[in-house]
């Protein structure tokens, strides 16, 4: 009946009845044990040279704005993992074919691991900061890969030695493939999550955050005024803890600079250029500051701002000491993962705490939010003055250089941040019993302040909120305000009034390309 039904002859190959699952699983585990090869090489490397990090990351590069945008809506802040997923999706269906195409053709499987060795290097060396060792994880990836091909190969196409217990038939030894199969398909992922660990261990920044001490500032910040925070249950807390503050970039893994070997640049239309040591940098006078940031991204009522207590050395003092030359409109500040960032030179040197920054509500700033330095302008968007992972700052002009977000559209000089309110207490459609609520949020024009905050309730008149107080004109603002709730459907309403007397305007207009406009509202039902 069967042709590998062989009681005791010799193992025979036979490629024809083996059933296509052999194929997928074969296609699948090979792909996985590659792949996780290439995650434990890359920590001999840089955690970004591992061929599923190095290609997210050229992907991401190359994804146009409107899918970027779209992303950034449908994940938020888990776009990237989304991406991730994505990936290894499409990658496990490719496999699969893969796999069973080569059960038959050897040669398929062979041409794909090499196309995956070849365009995993050709990201990774592309990456900006990559050396050639970059291609060994994918290098490495492909070799591994083969060799599970040859492995699992054999063990599919072999016939069984003797009959299994049940004394069915199979065209081959099930039990040596689906053995052999489990074994690589364990190290794969053992392999896999210990080699993400271990590149992060032995390439991270982690250790040299640790060791960090920063100064006291010269400069401090007062303690906050009593009643910043208005302490209402459901409100954002004045201070945004760094574990809860927002993350916007464009890095699938965020980079790992070491402050001991850290530098910036400082170059361009200036009349004395020069390196500064993160040391030298600890040396100067340290100001700390509290100051809001928020992303050009956010729509209305969105989670992407935060505030914390920077500390740092201002940026003006900085350029005036190396010569800024008058004829120099815009500071291009580049990250060390090649983000390009460019920031109104007029702005920086008005007198505002435009800042280097190194710590973050007392700490060294966290890896996500650009250790060991960043920079922070108090009144402009994170896209135009937030670069986090700084290396570079280059005093150029507007004509010379077009920055990332701009080359996508993103507007050049989009001038300050929009004036913006949000109700976070109570949250959309919640539903609560008639009588009184305190409906509280928060309110920013950063570097211009807040004046008032108003809160309708249907179409009823503007009430006048009350308001936290605040250390200076570059934060946000508390405010609160109590409503006596009546039953039925009601859709409450906040808008707000900057330091300069600009209420914010209701008309809607969408984050790209300068910033959202519009009030914020929530619907609530009253029982
Ligand atoms: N190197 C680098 N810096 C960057 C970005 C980036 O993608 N790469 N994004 C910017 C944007 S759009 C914003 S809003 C802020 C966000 O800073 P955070 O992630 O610390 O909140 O960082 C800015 N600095
Ligand atoms: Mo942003």
């Amino acid at each position: 009946m069967d042709p590998a039904r062989t009681d005791g002859a010799r193992p025979q190959r036979s490629t024809t009845s083996t059933p296509r699952w052999v194929g997928i699983v074969l296609g699948v585990v090979v792909a996985a044990v590659a792949l996780a090869a290439g995650q434990v090489l890359s920590a001999f490397a840089a955690a970004a040279s591992s061929p599923i990090v190095a290609v997210g990351q050229a992907a991401i590069d190359r994804t146009p704005e409107w899918l970027k945008s779209f992303a950034i809506a449908t994940f938020g802040e888990r776009d990237k993992l989304a991406l991730v997923v994505g990936m290894l999706g499409v990658l496990a269906v490719l496999s699969a074919i893969v796999g069973v195409l080569s059960l038959r053709r050897p040669r398929v499987g062979v041409a794909a691991l090499i196309g995956l060795g070849l365009v995993g290097a050709a990201a990774a060396l592309t990456r900006p900061g990559a050396g050639p060792t970059w291609a060994l994880p994918s290098a490495g990836a492909m070799a591994v890969g083969l060799w599970a091909l040859a492995v699992l190969r054999r063990a599919a196409l072999r016939a069984p030695r003797s009959e299994d217990a049940g004394g069915r038939p199979h065209a081959f030894d099930r039990r040596a493939f689906v053995r052999g199969a489990i074994v690589l398909g364990a190290a794969a992922t053992a392999g896999g999550l210990g080699g993400a660990m271990l590149a992060e261990r032995r390439t991270g920044a982690a250790t040299s955050r640790a060791r960090v001490r920063i100064p006291a500032a010269s400069d401090p910040a007062p303690p906050l005024p009593a009643g910043a925070d208005l302490r209402v249950p459901g409100l954002s807390p004045f201070v945004t803890p760094n574990h809860e503050f927002y993350r916007v970039d464009t890095a699938l893994v965020p980079p790992q600079v070491r402050a001991e070997t850290w530098t910036l640049e400082l170059f361009g239309m200036v009349d004395r250029p020069r390196t500064i040591t993160y040391d030298e940098l600890l040396g100067m006078d340290l100001v700390e500051r509290d100051l809001t940031l928020s992303c050009v991204s956010n729509e209305v009522g969105g989670r992407y701002v935060g505030n914390a207590r920077w500390t740092g050395v201002l940026l003006a003092p900085l350029l005036e000491e190396a010569g800024l030359q008058a004829g120099s409109d815009q500071l291009v500040s580049r990250s060390i993962d090649g983000m390009t960032i460019g920031t109104p030179a007029a702005v920086v040197m008005d007198g505002r705490d435009a800042m280097l920054a190194v710590a973050m509500n007392g700490e060294p700033l966290p890896i996500e939010h650009g250790f060991p330095v960043r920079m922070i302008v108090p009144g402009l968007y994170g896209y135009v003055g937030a670069t986090k992972w700084i290396v570079e700052i280059e005093a150029t002009t507007f004509a010379a250089f077009d920055a990332y977000w701009t080359r996508r559209g993103w507007a050049e000089d989009p001038g300050p941040v929009e004036t913006m309110s949000r109700i976070d207490t109570p949250r959309p459609l919640a539903r609560m019993p008639a009588g009184p609520v305190v409906v509280a949020g928060v309110a920013w024009a950063q570097h211009r302040g807040i004046r008032r905050v108003e809160v309708r309730v249907d179409e009823g008149d503007w009430q006048e909120a009350e308001l936290g107080a605040v250390p200076s004109v570059d934060t946000w603002r508390q405010w609160r305000w109590r409503w006596d709730a009546t039953p039925g459907s009601h859709t409450l309403v906040v808008r707000a009034t900057d330091g300069e007397g600009i209420t914010q305007p209701e008309q809607r207009t969408p984050p790209f390309p300068d910033g959202a406009t519009g009030w914020h509202s929530v619907v609530v039902t009253v029982e």
